[in-house]
């Protein structure tokens, strides 16, 4: 009745923005991601020691909407295995939550696995990438390592949206994501509401959603070959189209900052000088630089020069899995 599990966070490519189906957490397009090492949180689930479901997050004691999410994602696996009583849950992570790493997908993505074992239930990769996703949609693309996809899906139930694995981490060893922490300021829209502001209002949406989904396979073929600069630009491209169809909602939605583009005209002035260094974006104002790792200790620099108070170094990660040291 009791299990851990760790996860790692995952970066988007190509980017979720935008649901069909508020409730189960549906996309309206689907999106591709690395999942990212050595940055992982851990989590462990018992049920049935407890007399009301308690939820511990980086040493803290989860309240309101941070808890409701645990809980109904807990209760999705209480109901296909019933009698399992309250639960205790414990989650720490080991890299700063402001980072824009979306300490929700790894947080999330171990509590699907951590709970569904404790619950008694075989490892299934879809089934749990299914529920990590009612938890926080991108979640679901850290099931597993290396290069996944997540599917739009087209079942009103949510049934056929859940992520794959289209690379092992052992595909691209040498690719390095770094992370520009250029704020830590709480941002001011949460992704969640960002999502249906721009949904609702931006008369880009549209676009952007048929655009992102033509995506997915020149980012696949891209990753194949290996090809950094057709990723890179790719990236770029996708990063770009998410920001513009958020600043065109009403109210607009602009999550950069002065020293995000300045890390974003930096990138370009190298690869001028031969330096294949690009960027993605999140709903949030820290980039993230893909490169490979000759040229990671120069892009760890750049993102300090431009302001960077953290830099966090990531590349390729594996699966999501079960451990056996617990939490408590
Ligand atoms: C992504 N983001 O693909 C995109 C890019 C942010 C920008 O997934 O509402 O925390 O829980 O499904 O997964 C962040 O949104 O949102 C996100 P919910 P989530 O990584």
């Amino acid at each position: 009745m009791k299990a851990t599990a760790l996860a790692h966070p995952n970066i988007a490519l190509v980017k979720y923005w935008g649901k069909r189906d508020e409730a189960r957490i549906l996309p309206h397009q689907s999106s591709l991601s690395v999942t990212l090492a050595p940055m992982h949180v851990t989590t462990t689930v018992e049920f049935g020691a407890v007399e009301a479901d308690v939820v511990e997050l980086n040493g803290a004691t989860a309240k309101g909407g941070e808890a409701a999410r645990v809980l109904a994602a807990l209760d999705l696996v209480r109901a296909l295995a019933p009698k399992l009583g309250k639960a205790k849950v414990v989650s720490r992570g080991d890299f700063p939550a402001a980072a824009g790493l979306a300490s929700s997908a790894a947080g999330f993505a171990a509590l699907a696995v951590a709970a569904r074992a404790a619950a008694g239930l075989p490892r299934d990769v879809r089934a749990e990438s299914i529920l990590a996703r009612q938890g926080s949609g991108s979640a679901c693309r850290s099931i597993q390592g290396g290069v996944c996809v997540w599917k739009k899906g087209t079942a009103l139930d949510g049934s056929d949206s859940f992520a794959e694995q289209a690379f092992p981490d052992s595909h691209w060893p040498q690719l390095r994501l770094v992370v520009a922490m250029v704020s830590r300021e709480e941002k001011e829209v949460k992704s969640r509401d960002g999502m249906r502001t721009t949904v609702e209002t931006s008369p880009y949406y549209p676009a952007w959603a048929r655009n992102a989904e033509a995506e997915i396979q020149p980012a696949l073929a891209a990753i194949a070959a290996r090809d950094l600069q057709a990723i890179g630009e790719l990236s770029e491209r996708n990063a770009w189209r998410m920001h513009a169809t958020a600043l065109a909602a009403d109210p607009p939605l602009c999550y950069l900052k002065p020293a995000t583009l300045a890390v974003i005209h930096a990138l370009a002035a190298e690869r001028r000088a031969g330096r294949p260094m690009y960027f993605t974006l999140d709903a949030g104002p820290n980039p993230v630089i893909l490169t490979d790792e000759a040229n990671e200790l120069r892009a760890v620099e750049l993102a300090r020069a431009c302001g960077a108070t953290e830099v966090v170094r990531g590349q390729p990660g594996g699966d999501a899995r079960l451990v056996d040291a617990h939490l408590f």
